[in-house]
C-alpha cells in the first residue's frame, strides 16, 4: 500500500504504483470505486476507477487515457482528474457535477505497452500482443470494428497504426468495448492522448461531418477556452480528421456511432511537439489543471442529458 498523503502527481508512474494508487483510492475515499475493465494480452488487469455519490443509473462519463503507451501526461493528468473529484468540495463545480453523474477513468487502457515503457522501449505506442507477425503489437486505436483497415491504418504490422489482424483482434480492445456496453447509461466518453493539444470529435474515419457536428464542434469549443482560461494554453478544436488525421476503427468513432453515444471525443494534451511524449514533470500538473477544465465542460451536457 502506498500512502496517499504523500503521493506525488508531479511524477511520472509506474504500473504498479498506478495499480497501487487505484487500491488506495478505491479504499480510501468511499466515492471511488475499484472496476475490472478487462485483461491484456500478457494477462493483467485492466483497473479503472468509478466515481459516483449514489442515485441510479445516472448518466456516465468514461474518460479514457493511456491507449497509448509512450503518452505518458495522458494517464499523470487522469489520475489528478481523480484526485480532484474525490476531493471535490461542496459548492465546486465538480461536487455539484457528482451529484448528477457518475465519472469512470481509465488511467492506463494499454497496461502490457505502458509497462513496456518503463522496461523496454519509451517510444512503444502499440499493445504486446505477438500475431506471428514480423513485429510485435497492435495499434488499439486502429483496432475497433468501425470502417476497420480503412484509410488511416496500416497492414503492417511494424507500423505503428497497425490495424492488427482482425477487427477487435485485442483482447484490450474486446474488453474495453463490452464494459463501455455495459454501463447502462453512458453519455459521455473521451480518449485521452498526447500530443499536440487538440480537443476533438467524430468522425476520424470519415471526412465528412458527423450528424452532432453543429453541437459537439460547440462543446468542443467552450472546452478549449476552458482550457485557455486556467494556463493560457491554446488548444485547437474541430472534428479529429480535418484537425489531426483521418484514422479507421478509433474508439471515439466506435463509441460515437456503435455505441450510440453523443458526447465522445477525443484529446491530444501537451505540448506541441517541443518535448513530445517525453514532457518533463513540471508540466504534470499545470496540463492536468487546464484538462481537468476541458472535462467538466464535457461533463456538463453528460449532466443535462
Ligand atoms: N493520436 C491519435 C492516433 O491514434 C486520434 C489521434 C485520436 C485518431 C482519436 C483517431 C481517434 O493517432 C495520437 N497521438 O495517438
Ligand atoms: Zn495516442
Amino acid at each position: 500500500q502506498l500512502n496517499l498523503a504523500t503521493f506525488d502527481y508531479n511524477v511520472y508512474h509506474t504500473m504498479d504504483e498506478i495499480n497501487g494508487w487505484i487500491d488506495d483510492m478505491a479504499s480510501t475515499y468511499s466515492t471511488a470505486t475499484k472496476v475490472d475493465i478487462g485483461s491484456t494480452y500478457e494477462g493483467k488487469t485492466i483497473h479503472g476507477l468509478k466515481i459516483s455519490t449514489g442515485g441510479f443509473n445516472r448518466p456516465a462519463f468514461f474518460i479514457d487515457c493511456g491507449i497509448h503507451a509512450r503518452e505518458w501526461v495522458a494517464p499523470a493528468s487522469c489520475m489528478y482528474a481523480v484526485k480532484y473529484l474525490v476531493e471535490a468540495t461542496s459548492g465546486s463545480d465538480e461536487y455539484n457535477l457528482l451529484q448528477n453523474i457518475d465519472f469512470y477513468v481509465v488511467p492506463v487502457a494499454n497496461p502490457d505497452g505502458y509497462l513496456y515503457t518503463w522496461s523496454g522501449d519509451r517510444m512503444w505506442r502499440k499493445t504486446r500482443s505477438n500475431n506471428n507477425k514480423v513485429c510485435v503489437g497492435v495499434d488499439p486505436n486502429r483496432n475497433w470494428d468501425i470502417n476497420w483497415s480503412g484509410p488511416g491504418a496500416s497492414s503492417s504490422s511494424c507500423n505503428d497504426a497497425y490495424y492488427g489482424p482482425s477487427a477487435m483482434s485485442e483482447v484490450e480492445v474486446q474488453g474495453q468495448g463490452n464494459y463501455l456496453r455495459s454501463i447502462p447509461n453512458l453519455k459521455g466518453y473521451i480518449d485521452v492522448h498526447a500530443y499536440s493539444q487538440y480537443w476533438m470529435y467524430p468522425y476520424a474515419y470519415s471526412y465528412s461531418t458527423c450528424p452532432d457536428d453543429t453541437f459537439l464542434r460547440s462543446v468542443a469549443t467552450e472546452s478549449a477556452s476552458a482550457i485557455k482560461a486556467v494556463h493560457g494554453t491554446t488548444y485547437q478544436s474541430g472534428p479529429i480528421s480535418e484537425v489531426i488525421y483521418q484514422a479507421s476503427g478509433s474508439t471515439t468513432d466506435y463509441v460515437y456511432q456503435e455505441i450510440g453515444v453523443k458526447c465522445a471525443f477525443a484529446a491530444e494534451l501537451r505540448d506541441t511537439g517541443r518535448y513530445g511524449f517525453t514532457l518533463p514533470e513540471r508540466f504534470i500538473q499545470p496540463t492536468a489543471e487546464e484538462t481537468f477544465a476541458g472535462l467538466k465542460v464535457i461533463a456538463s451536457y453528460v449532466a443535462n442529458g
